[in-house]
């Protein structure tokens, strides 16, 4: 059921403010993580979307809260929180108190789907005719389901979905072995086998520096991105690749690490800007367990690198903080 719609007036900040260190800002006052980024077009209405892990109803010992959130905006500026999108509930094969981890949306045939790791161990699919909520379990089963699935690894959770220019849908998943696995043209089955995402050329300087979670695949300018965190603390890094399945050779840091145990990107490309979406401790009480989401401009430089985004100095953590 959606909550009533609280319109919360965010300072507005400028992007490109937001890229010379200003401090970023937070889209909610109420505390939240995880984002996927998307803009929707529902008729006449074309609006951004964010929907998040809700960091505000966990216990604050650790991210058990179960169920998601979703938040709204004309602008990017002022934002409004549109309230519960989907519970674990709704996925009537789920323990009513697992977990609701890092939340993906996608639109096709007419209809938005909702991606939604469910107890760490499986990816449920939900569907509805609307982007805001009315999503109801789209197939009465998990989309993936590590006691099912071969090669599905051992933390199916962190669900990105890519539908490239062919048409043809990708979903990437998964904890420090990253997954990809092709999603039939009904969105909510799997079409063919479960795949490693092989990244080549790690920096040799920094050995310690490997995948571990919050996989996300977009393309520019003909180029796949595969940008992801290194780990507990991580980097948001990106390595590039010619097909969504890789291999993906690495590039550079696109977030450095933060003062808080993780850290998770997607990135929303619209009208010819491009915007990286992460979470941080923003909020004031916030932390690693009570985080916030925020974005700022991801600018892309020769040779199709991506710059790094300038943190505000006491953003900045340090790795094995
Ligand atoms: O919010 C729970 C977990 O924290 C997510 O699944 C990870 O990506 C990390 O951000």
């Amino acid at each position: 059921m959606m909550l009533p719609t609280l319109r919360i007036a965010v300072v507005a900040f400028s992007l490109a403010a937001a890229s010379c260190g200003h401090a970023a800002q937070p889209i909610s006052a109420r505390f939240a993580a995880d984002p996927s980024p998307h803009y929707f077009q529902t008729g006449s209405d074309g609006r951004f979307y964010v929907y998040a892990t809700d960091d505000a109803s966990n216990s604050g010992k650790y991210w058990d809260s179960t169920s998601w959130r979703v938040y709204t905006s004309k602008d990017l500026q002022s934002w409004s929180d549109a309230g519960i999108p989907l519970s674990v509930t709704v996925f009537k094969w789920a323990r009513p108190d697992a977990k609701a981890w890092a939340p993906e949306a996608a639109y096709r045939n007419g209809k938005y789907y909702f991606y939604a790791p469910v107890g760490g161990d499986k990816i449920g699919v939900a569907v509805s005719s609307r982007p805001d909520g009315g999503f109801t379990d789209a197939r009465g089963d998990a989309l993936v389901d590590k006691a099912r699935d071969a090669n599905a690894g051992d933390e199916p959770i962190d669900p990105a979905v890519f539908v490239d220019k062919d048409g043809q849908a990708y979903m990437y998943f998964g904890t420090r072995v990253p997954k990809v696995v092709k999603l039939a043209p009904d969105m909510v089955h799997l079409a063919g086998a479960i795949q490693n995402v092989v990244v080549q050329g790690w920096p040799e300087s920094d050995p310690k520096k490997r995948y571990g979670e919050a996989p996300f695949l977009h393309e520019h300018n003909g180029v796949y991105y595969f940008t992801f965190s290194t780990g507990w603390p991580g980097q948001i890094v990106y390595a590039t690749g010619g097909s969504p399945l890789g291999p993906f050779t690495y590039r550079g840091v696109v977030i450095d690490y933060l003062k808080i145990s993780t850290n998770h990107q997607a990135i929303l490309e619209h009208d010819g800007e491009a915007y990286v979406f992460y979470h941080d401790q923003l909020l004031p009480g916030g932390g690693s367990m009570r985080r916030s989401i925020t974005y700022a401009p991801l600018k892309y430089g020769p040779g199709g690198t991506i710059g790094q985004v300038q943190l505000e100095p006491a953003q900045v953590g340090r790795p094995g903080q």
